[in-house]
């Protein structure tokens, strides 16, 4: 039938040209650039969903046989798996036994989408019953679902239900794995794999999934997409995992939402929840040295098949009363209950329907083993049968309620029928019952009432909206429904149906593989109106400008203090220690900084103390080796942490057992008191074996074991570490207050720098430096090096530019290096080494409790140090 046939029941003035003349109000993508790629082609594409495309249930002869899911994603995504001979990895619904049994072959009269999926491209994913009890029931549907939605009252969270779904991401990433390695085997060298993962029950698989697909130097193009909203941030940090479900996601190249709105709520959680650089205009966030591109893919429906089916199914309901048409999976998010209370109070309001107007509630039984779903179908039952009683007269029921699935075909002659469509859901992604509403309004047009707390309402603007949370709104907005001129129907529906044909499911497939930016989609002329293809996929890079959000943290008169890791913050990491140099425009701008009169530099490494003094050569700085253990100051006397005879004992037969473990490559670095396993040249097949039996020696010592970039280091079971290192310097230096007029920044790239984050954990701006997907305590992060160089740079700029904090004056003859707290520096257990000796450490320390008096100048000078000023 052709398209003109099929409007032939809308009035002749709107036949034709209608459409053109609106064209520019489609919203976007009016030029319909997915016409050139009807069918997009997909490189082999690995789909990954928590279920498979089909359910199994027994047959006659008790063999399992596939029932097809109806639904739109698997409509739309199961022809993607068959026609590129890629492969799905889901749970097949089954447990134990039941579910290692061969997945069934397609029934050959099965002309579904599915059918198309031979078994040999389904990899099932096998989960027990409690794992995923507390995966999907717990995790998934008990603290997800309704915190995404915005609900987080009705969100539970238990540290076991999380564990599961850990777990069960795993287990998900561990088969993706093994259907990526059956792919590569059969594609050529250069052919790239697309793995493409859905929604809320998989948020941790991507970065695992990369995680392995790298230890293994297999590239893949590694795609999400999220059927629910993504919450704003204060929703979103309410889960106590938030961090590391932003971090299992950053593992994708590109994250698909629904809806702007979605992404920039997630673009601004990794901003301010992980402090990674984020580019909001363009939906980018910098991960170490990737950009991760976020991109709003608003799905769409088969519109053709939707229309075809309404243009065939036979008429089901006649007669001259109107129907107002709910279509829901039962679930609180939808608003069936509040819709069904609106109805109540439209007859009260407006008596003239009485009689002449019924509500259709068709809803799909969804998670009926759970409880709350259980009691939302009991209260819609009693509301129901309430309203009912209330209003029903011998020939007319108000209310018409429907509690089961029925045929696509079935529901497009619902939808074409009915006067108007109410979705009013409180939350809900996307929306498709509102698509295929309009899809299917072939003749006499009918209205659709749309919430504007759904997905589809940002896009569906020729819809009425109404706020489903007050009842009047929702009456006003149907009487208007009700009595809405043809000409006004006729015109809104136009434009929807138009917009829905037009973004339909093939374009949200092609939107999908733009977004991936696979290397074999030509750009279309018509790319370039398009929003989605006008951003920028890379992020800018970083420049000095980008940290002057610390203006108001350092402010116009306090100190600086620079905390500062060596290897991986200041130096690249080399592969071997010896090849770690400073670079030279970073030692140019760091001894400028030393210069400046309220700038105070602090290097704190896990090298020795000696060999960090003599990489950086640079005077007026405090060193702190071995991770905090030895400290120089600027005027050289040296403190280090008394370590126990019988532990430098135990550290040289800890060394001689390392040694043994070392395989080519590894070598052992002896910094004193620490000893430390370097194995990045070791072959990487080496690399988990070695680490495990060194832990356990360096363990079996009571030894600490400390991971480092490619090393282990053994350390003495002593409290001292780089956090106590930093607040005994800053102490040391600037007094018991030094927090009131001074504003400390730390930069470290490694595990044992979060002991300093911490420490510092509101007291200072953090910075770690992250390349990988690491759990980090820091403000912000950074991807190398280079980063710190910029901020270094910024901090010259910053510091050079303001105002002195004092007069020439002021400083009258007081030396550039001065010590404000000399007797600070013994307080807590470290031991003053005498210059020159590198022996054992002389006779206990005086160690100096409670408040030390403060220095008379402590308010008033500069706080950089000096070898003698005050002595
Ligand atoms: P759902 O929450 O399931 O999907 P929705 O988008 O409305 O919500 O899709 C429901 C689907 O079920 C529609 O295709 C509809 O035709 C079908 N359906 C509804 N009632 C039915 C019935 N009684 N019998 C048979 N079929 C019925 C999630 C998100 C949404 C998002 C989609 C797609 O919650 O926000 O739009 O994924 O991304």
């Amino acid at each position: 039938m052709s398209e003109e046939s099929q409007m032939l029941n809308f009035p002749p003035k709107f036949r034709g040209d209608l459409g053109r003349r609106y064209s520019s109000d489609l919203g976007r993508r009016g030029s319909l650039p997915f016409q050139k790629h009807v069918k997009p082609k997909f490189p082999p594409t690995v789909v990954v969903s928590n279920r498979l495309p089909f359910v199994l249930k027994r047959g006659p002869n008790g063999n399992w046989q596939r029932h097809s899911s109806a639904g739109g994603l698997v409509t739309a995504v199961a022809p993607v798996v068959a026609d590129s001979g890629g492969l799905w990895v889901g749970w097949s619904g089954l447990f134990g036994k039941e579910a290692e049994e061969p997945i069934p072959e397609a029934d050959p009269e099965d002309n579904t989408p599915t059918a198309g999926i031979t078994s040999a491209q389904i990899f099932p994913v096998s989960l027990e019953r409690d794992e995923f009890e507390y995966y999907y029931n717990g995790c998934c549907n008990g603290t997800f679902w309704p915190l995404f939605h915005s609900m987080p009252d009705r969100a539970a969270f238990k540290h076991e239900h999380y564990d599961a779904y850990v777990e069960v991401n795993n287990k998900f990433a561990e088969k993706v794995m093994s259907a990526v390695r059956l792919l590569k085997q059969r594609s050529d060298e250069d052919e790239e794999i697309l793995v493409w993962i859905h929604d809320y029950h998989l948020m941790l698989a991507p970065s695992m999934i990369r995680e392995l697909a790298e230890a293994e130097d297999i590239h893949i193009k590694l795609g999400f997409f999220l059927h629910i909203p993504f919450p704003p941030w204060d929703i979103f940090r309410i889960f106590p995992r938030s961090a590391d479900i932003l971090l299992g996601l950053l593992g994708c190249g590109m994250l698909g939402f629904h809806v702007e709105d979605y992404c920039k709520n997630f673009v601004d959680c990794c901003r301010r929840l992980l402090g990674c650089r984020v580019d909001s205009t363009h939906l980018l966030v910098e991960h170490g040295f990737r950009t991760v591109r976020v991109r709003p893919l608003p799905i769409g429906i088969p519109f053709k098949r939707f229309e075809q089916l309404a243009l065939e199914a036979p008429r089901v309901m006649g007669g001259t009363q109107k129907v107002v048409l709910g279509v829901d999976r039962l679930d609180y998010t939808k608003g069936i209950v509040e819709r069904v209370k609106a109805f109540e109070l439209l007859f009260e309001k407006y008596p003239k329907y009485i009689g002449q107007v019924s509500l259709l509630q068709v809803a799909v039984p969804s998670r009926t083993d759970v409880k709350e779903y259980q009691d939302l179908k009991n209260e819609l039952d009693q509301l129901i049968g309430r309203i009912n009683g209330k209003f029903s007269s011998p020939s007319w029921s108000p209310i018409r309620y429907i509690f089961g699935s029925i045929s696509q075909s079935q529901l497009a002659a619902f939808y074409r029928d009915s006067a108007v469509a109410l979705v009013t859901p409180l939350r809900d992604g996307m929306n498709l019952v509102a698509k295929e509403y309009v899809a299917c309004q072939v003749h006499d047009p009918g209205v659709l009432i749309l919430s504007p707390f759904a997905g589809a309402g940002e896009t569906m603007h020729e819809a009425l909206t109404c706020n489903p949370y007050e009842k009047e709104d929702v009456c006003d907005a149907l009487d208007r429904a009700l009595s809405m001129s043809e000409d006004e129907r006729v015109m809104r529906m136009m434009h929807l149906r138009r917009r829905e044909e037009v973004n339909n499911v093939d374009f949200w497939l092609y939107s999908f593989l733009r977004g991936m930016e696979l290397h074999n989609l030509e750009p279309t002329d018509d790319d370039g109106s398009d929003p989605l293809f006008m951003r920028s996929s890379n992020i800018t890079p970083l420049i000095v400008d980008d940290f002057d959000y610390l203006t108001d943290f350092v402010g116009p008169e306090r100190t600086l203090a620079l905390l500062l890791d060596y290897d991986g913050t200041l130096a690249p990491i080399a592969p071997r220690p010896d090849l770690a140099l400073l670079p030279p425009e970073t030692k140019k701008v760091l001894e400028r900084l030393s210069r400046l009169k309220d700038v105070f530099i602090a290097i704190i490494t896990g090298r020795n103390v000696d060999d960090i003094k003599r990489l950086i050569n640079l005077e007026g700085i405090t060193y702190v080796g071995n991770d905090g253990l030895d400290i120089i100051y600027p005027d050289g006397q040296m403190y280090s942490y008394p370590v126990e005879d019988a532990q430098k004992e135990e550290l040289k037969t800890i060394k001689e057992k390392l040694e043994l473990l070392c395989p080519d490559g590894a070598y052992l670095e002896d910094k004193g008191p620490v000893v430390t396993l370097h194995y990045r040249l070791a072959p990487k097949s080496s690399h988990q074996k070695l680490i495990k039996e060194a832990s356990q020696v360096i363990r079996d010592a009571g030894f600490l074991c400390v991971p480092a970039h490619c090393a282990l280091e053994a350390r003495p079971p002593v409290s001292w570490d780089k956090g106590t290192a930093v607040l005994h310097v800053l102490r040391a230096a600037f007094g018991m207050e030094w927090n009131s007029d001074l504003s400390v920044i730390f930069v470290g790239d490694d595990t044992i720098d979060e002991d300093a984050m911490r420490a510092l954990k509101g007291m200072a701006v953090t910075y770690r430096i992250a390349a990988s997907l690491v759990k980090t305590a820091a403000d912000y992060r950074l991807p190398g090096p280079d980063s710190v160089l910029t901020l270094l740079k910024w901090a010259e700029r910053h510091m050079g530019e303001r105002k002195p904090a004092m007069s020439a004056e002021q400083y009258g003859s007081i030396k550039q290096h001065m010590i404000v707290h000399k007797e600070m520096r013994s307080v807590g257990p470290l031991r003053l080494i005498n210059p020159g000796s590198s022996s054992s450490p002389p006779s206990s320390p005086r160690v100096v409790v409670g408040t030390p008096k403060r220095s008379p100048m402590f308010t008033s000078m500069p706080r950089n140090w000096s070898a003698g000023a005050l002595e």
